[in-house]
């Protein structure tokens, strides 16, 4: 009896010991506290699964205009170009949705508002935004985007508004990137700022933001190196990256409501001083997916109505996958015939399209021919060149060697300038010959030039067969070389950025007085969009050349509309069509410090710097 009540109890314990170490955990440990689905709230109010409502925030992304000479901030009723910027980061959004959306439980709303067509946010514009994200019960994120150097005050001065509105907001472009003392300022304010391109880090700031945590300064972290003109940076892989994201309602705040930019590729390879792409956006060049790029074309042109591009990459004919996509683009022209574009290259695009007297065929012959001759199949009607000079001595103080092939500078000054010259005028020639129109980019200021540039750049221009110039005041923009060099020398005798449009003289130069220099641009754009010339060109509908259709009709309009822009002292790519003024909305601070202290004062500034528990950014609304 006494061995088993013994072997029992044994047995018992052993049952115990098993169940411990092999039952009790063997659907994992339960804590006490997770929420049961129970068949009734009688079985207990602690135990129902309660579900977790989804957070919405709603991302305006906002390029700010700048102000004009009088202070207006510069809209106008429709734009002429839609903002590539806020298209890319648009898709920014939609990928997070994608792929986070789920998993966090979030939904992005994107409202992308574009100060120069969509109007000027006025302070009542802010509050309407607070109000009725609060009525939507959505929360807030404000994003300034794409800001240039011009743009940053009126930039800055929105991102007070809404930080003295307790919102949340970030600052992103090419300024910020390239000009840390205004991000220093901007952190200051309780601003943050992003450097470079967001692709791989706008899902952090997400993150950051849903924590309710944003840092003062974002910048690229995973990547690859990048040359830049000193040294290198970290520059996203973009072959994946999403496409701009196409909005219908914001084309239609344009004048040519079928044209929309796309940006292939990023990076420029060349090293000019007055340039930043190279050091924002590095010196290696680096392409989205071919494939993706032609698709996105075809979904556009069949499913937006798009027939024009304007393709943004700084140097296309510097794209590792420009092949493919043109390809791929003339097969979609096959299936759309109207389909046209346009592209920013450099010289050599075209220059070796043909064999000069004496020259060998070389690779670089095959290579440009072949660019000219796909280009011309996709559609391009006109090639944007940067010629910046005619003078091969300010080429090469500005290593732009790409115009002068004179690296080391061996070559006598009449001899270089005559190179010059005979590639300029191959360059155009070769594109005329495939039906395809010259934009070029001229700058009036360098070093070497004097009084009389002005008219002497337009008259050679002309005389070249350039079809279109934009001309540009040589400007000292942050994040570049020269505006460094200057700065220390203390040629910059204009700290306000708002002037950096490169349609104001902000530098000293050693031959030109601020009115001369003026004078010598003034004298440029008239001399080359003259009266008679915008007559001949509108009744021989620009006099031919071999143009292709598309060509011609683009050249008569684009000529129209910049002798008209000139002479109303609007650079024709800062503006739009038929300029709306608002009286209440006229510019009041210049300076940073002017502008804190008139947009925050002294007590909303530190409430917001240093919150009550020493948070950075202001709260959601
Ligand atoms: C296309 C273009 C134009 C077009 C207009 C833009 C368009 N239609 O999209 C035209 C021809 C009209 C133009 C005009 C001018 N332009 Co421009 N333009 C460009 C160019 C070649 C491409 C812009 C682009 O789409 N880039 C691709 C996008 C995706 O890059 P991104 O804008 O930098 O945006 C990324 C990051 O910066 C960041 N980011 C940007 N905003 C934000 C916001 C937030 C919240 C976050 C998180 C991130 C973020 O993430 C983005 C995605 O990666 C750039 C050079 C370049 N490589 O960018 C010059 C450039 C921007 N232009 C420049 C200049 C100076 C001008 C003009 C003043 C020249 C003139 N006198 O005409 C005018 C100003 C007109 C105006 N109102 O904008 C300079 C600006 C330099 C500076 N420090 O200011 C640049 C950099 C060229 C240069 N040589 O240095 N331009
Ligand atoms: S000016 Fe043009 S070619 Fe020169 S570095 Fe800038 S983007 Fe490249």
């Amino acid at each position: 009896m006494g061995v088993l009540l013994l072997v029992a109890v044994a047995f018992l314990g052993a049952s115990g010991l098993f169940y411990l170490i092999l039952g009790r955990n063997r659907y994992g440990s339960v804590s006490s506290k997770r929420k049961q689905i129970a068949v009734s709230a009688a079985a207990g109010e602690a135990s129902v699964l309660k579900p977790e409502p989804s957070r919405r925030v709603r991302v305006y992304f906002i390029k700010p205009s700048r102000y004009d000479d009088d202070g207006y901030v510069q809209f106008y009723r429709w734009g002429v170009q839609p903002n590539n910027t806020l298209t890319v980061l648009a898709a920014l959004n939609d990928t997070y949705n994608k792929q986070y959306g789920a998993r966090r439980n979030v939904y992005l709303e994107t409202v992308i508002w574009d100060e120069v067509c969509d109007g000027a946010m006025g302070p009542e514009s802010i509050l309407a935004i607070k109000d009725r994200a609060r009525e939507d019960g959505v929360e807030l994120l404000i994003g300034i985007a794409g800001v240039q150097s011009n743009q940053y005050p009126r930039g800055r001065d929105l991102a007070l508004q809404f930080v003295a509105q307790g919102l949340p907001t970030i600052m992103g472009g090419f300024h910020v990137s390239g000009y840390p003392q205004s991000r220093e300022f901007l952190h200051n304010c309780g601003i943050s700022t992003a450097v470079g391109e967001a692709e791989n880090f706008w899902s952090e700031i997400i993150g950051d933001f849903l924590d309710g945590n944003l840092k003062p300064e974002y910048s690229v972290s995973d990547g690859i190196r990048a040359k830049t003109g000193t040294g290198d940076i970290l520059v996203p892989v973009i072959t994946d990256a999403q496409l701009p994201l196409i909005d219908d309602r914001y084309l239609t705040r344009f004048f040519n409501d079928t044209q929309t930019t796309l940006d292939t590729s990023r990076g420029c390879p060349f090293t000019c001083s007055y340039c930043s792409v190279k050091n924002v956006m590095g010196r290696t060049m680096r392409s989205r997916d071919p494939q993706s790029v032609v698709q996105w074309v075809r979904d556009a042109v069949f499913n937006h109505g798009i027939d024009s591009l304007f393709l943004v990459d700084d140097d296309f004919f510097r794209s590792p996958r420009w092949d493919e996509i043109l390809t791929g683009m003339a097969q979609v022209r096959k299936e759309f015939p109207r389909l046209s574009f346009m592209m920013q290259v450099d010289v050599d695009a075209s220059c070796y399209a043909n064999l000069a007297e004496g020259e060998k065929p070389g690779a670089k012959h095959s290579r440009s021919r072949r660019f000219v001759d796909l280009a011309a199949q996709a559609g391009c009607y006109q090639a944007f060149v940067g010629i910046e000079s005619l003078n091969p001595d300010n080429l090469n103080y500005a290593t732009k060697y790409q115009n002068t092939d004179d690296r080391n500078h061996r070559m006598v000054l009449e001899e270089a300038r005559a190179r010059v010259l005979g590639k300029y005028r191959r360059v155009v020639d070769n594109w005329h010959r495939a039906g395809i129109s010259v934009h070029a980019g001229y700058m009036l200021g360098f070093p070497f030039d004097g009084p009389d540039c002005g008219r002497i750049a337009g008259r050679t221009l002309r005389q070249l067969g350039f079809d279109i110039v934009s001309f540009f005041i040589m400007t000292p923009l942050p994040g570049t070389e020269d505006q460094i060099r200057y700065a220390k020398e203390g040629q910059i005798i204009d700290w306000d950025f708002n002037n950096l449009d490169s349609q104001h003289v902000t530098l000293k130069h050693d031959k030109m007085d601020k009115y001369m220099w003026m004078r010598a641009y003034t004298d440029a754009f008239k001399v080359f969009y003259s009266p008679w010339r915008l007559l001949h060109t509108i009744l021989t509908v620009a006099g031919g050349r071999g143009l292709s259709a598309e060509a011609r009709r683009s050249v008569v309009r684009q000529f129209v509309y910049y002798f008209f822009s000139y002479r109303q002292g609007r650079h024709p790519m800062v503006g739009g069509v038929w300029q709306i003024r608002r009286r209440d909305l006229r510019r009041g601070p210049v300076t940073d410090e002017e502008a804190q202290r008139f947009y925050l004062g002294d007590r909303r500034f530190n409430a917001i710097l240093h919150g009550s528990q020493g948070e950075f950014a202001g709260a959601p609304a």
